[in-house]
């Protein structure tokens, strides 16, 4: 660093500290030249894609070529399987039952004006903050905390561009709104706006001397389920695969589950009244939800270019998330909402030099509330006070090691216990769920009522938030 990046570099960590209310040195001025941080969010990605097993419908060349860098985490669970409480969980590393920002109404910087974003933390610490695209919520309740900005320049996400008409056709009933569309996207997808900003500051600032602290926040496959033409090209439409489906799959299910559970009336494929081919299909629209994943890989491959063309990777953590996954027609659920395994199981990969080896991989199961201690050490920061999760630093060194279960969230009262082998889920009502995800990858049997798992249950519960 010469004399004037450390002398922009300390008025720069001085501001921050005076703003961000934290009183101590944030960087442990012994360690090894601090590392940059690309911090790349992906939305609604579940975990049928080829990161997870060749086998799966989904294409994702990208990410597994950013998990041969680093650790594949195959068991990595958001906070809550919605937008805006799963955002907030990881940016702040408070658990939805702590902040009690639960669902996509809860305004989460209203609710929590004393948090220190993961962002501002490292603003503090030095970090240059630069972000764009789809980080917090989108809308209003994802707004940051007034005065305490997250991030030093910000390139807010667009909206989408939108075709007049409804590709899928949806006009006259509840799905005629334009969020609930898909199909081949003839306008500008938003994600290259968010990635062409991501690139420049990636060129502009390459020879920065102070570290950065990049989020990429990608939208995509998020509703709407558009993506080019071109990249559907690689999911032709009759040789879409569905996923596996049991009829009368919620029969076993407890009452607030079954509320949880989203019956549009477009998954019952196949009726007269709508065929496989109609545009507004479960068929179509599984489709689409594929290409949609697709165009986010490409995404990610763009952003991992750029970091490899300015020269600075080789010190670089890398950390990609997706805020939690997707049902699509299992559990007879179009969406996220839910405490079952499609909702809430994500991909997840941290690239750290000179901690991770490559193409590692931990099976043990983990939450993405854990990303801000890890990144907070990874960094060599001061560790935060405060919040909730545990650092993964020690599992990217074992990751073989004993760990706890990771806990989710959906509205108050209501949890899911991931360990290695079950998913166990309460509901505020006592209501029961047990999966063994050994036999039953798409929680088809709920095995709770039967005696033989009381024990099961009994070591699961103890993990339940109090
Ligand atoms: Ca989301």
């Amino acid at each position: 660093m010469n004399r004037r990046s450390f002398l922009n570099y300390a008025s720069a960590s001085i501001a921050a500290l005076a703003t961000t209310g934290c009183s101590i040195p944030l960087f442990k001025a012994k360690s090894r030249k601090r590392p940059d941080v690309l911090f790349i969010a992906i939305d609604d990605m579940n975990d049928w894609t080829t990161l997870f097993d060749p086998n799966n419908p989904i294409k994702t060349p990208n990410l597994q070529r950013l998990a041969s860098r680093g650790m594949f985490f195959s068991r990595a669970y958001c906070a809550v399987a919605a937008c805006c409480p799963s955002r907030a969980a990881i940016m702040t590393g408070v658990q939805p039952f702590n902040s009690g920002v639960y669902d996509n109404r809860h305004a989460w910087a209203k609710m929590m004006p004393d948090a220190v974003t993961m962002s501002r933390y490292f603003m503090a610490g030095g970090y240059r903050t630069r972000g764009a695209g789809k980080i917090f919520h989108h809308g209003s309740t994802g707004n940051d905390i007034p005065g305490k900005p997250s991030f030093q320049k910000f390139f807010k996400m667009l909206r989408t561009r939108r075709p007049e008409k409804n590709y899928n056709g949806y006009t006259d009933r509840p799905l005629n709104r334009q969020p609930f569309d898909w199909g081949e996207h003839l306008l500008k997808m938003i994600d290259l706006d968010t990635v062409q900003w991501c690139e420049n500051i990636m060129e502009t600032e390459k020879d920065e001397a102070s570290p950065m602290f990049l989020a990429a926040g990608i939208f995509k496959p998020h509703l709407p389920f558009y993506a080019p033409p071109e990249t559907f090209t690689k999911y032709p439409f009759d040789k879409t695969k569905l996923p596996e489906m049991k009829d009368n799959d919620l029969d076993d299910v407890p009452p607030i589950g079954k509320t949880m559970a989203h019956r549009e009336d477009f998954i019952y494929r196949n009726t007269s009244a709508q065929p496989a081919n109609d545009p507004g299909s479960l068929e179509k629209m599984v489709q689409c939800y594929q290409a949609s994943a697709d165009f986010a890989d490409q995404m990610v491959g763009r952003l991992l270019d750029k970091l490899d063309a300015t020269g600075r990777a080789d010190n670089t953590i890398i950390i990609l998330w997706a805020d939690h996954g997707y049902h699509l027609g299992d559990k007879e659920s179009c969406v996220k909402f839910t405490l079952w395994e499609k909702a809430n199981h994500v991909p997840f990969i941290i690239v750290a030099p000179g901690v991770t080896k490559p193409a590692t991989r931990c099976d043990r199961p983990v939450g993405l509330i854990d990303i801000y201690p890890t990144l907070v050490e990874l960094a060599s920061l001061e560790p935060k006070e405060g919040i909730d999760g545990k650092s993964l630093v020690p599992l990217l060194k074992k990751p073989k090691q004993k760990w706890n279960p990771a806990i989710m969230t959906m509205g108050k009262g209501n949890h899911a216990v991931r360990s290695d082998r079950w998913r166990y889920i309460r509901y505020s009502d006592g209501g029961e769920e047990l999966y063994d995800h050994t036999k039953d990858p798409w929680e088809w049997t709920n095995l709770a009522a039967k005696p033989e798992y009381a024990k099961v249950i009994e070591q699961h519960k103890k993990w339940l938030p109090k």
